[in-house]
């Protein structure tokens, strides 16, 4: 007899708990919403990321060759390439042969440079 009623006990203490938690699930959580644009605006703060190395600078075009390391970004494997530049004063700020550290984005379709700064 007391050993039914303490199985009585343990399962009453179960379904009020499960009821207790099952009012706690109904609070709306906190939204993460807003964070992913957010982080990817950090990477862009954190300076220039991919390597390459100046093949041509074209100031006329307002362009510049660039042999690059993979851009993760773009989800591009590294190879030589021409883009726009983002201020025209960056050509002035590189010539052939310079090493160079920049971040490459898609500005109005274009690959656009839009940062630059000489590597090591
Ligand atoms: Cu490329």
């Amino acid at each position: 007899m007391k050993k039914v009623s303490i199985l009585l006990l343990v399962l009453g203490a179960v379904a009020a708990t499960s009821a207790a938690s099952a009012f706690s699930m109904a609070a709306p959580a906190a939204s993460p919403a807003m964070d992913s644009a957010d982080s990817a605006q950090k990477a862009a703060a954190a300076g220039p990321t991919a390597d390459g190395e100046i093949k041509k600078v074209d100031k006329d075009a307002g362009k510049i060759t660039i042999k690059h390391g993979p851009l993760a970004n773009l989800d591009m494997p590294g190879m030589t390439m021409v883009f726009r530049v983002k201020d025209a004063a960056m050509l002035d700020q590189v010539k052939v042969g310079d090493k160079v550290r920049f971040n490459v984005e898609k500005v109005n379709g274009a690959l656009t440079v839009t940062a630059i700064e000489a590597g090591k």
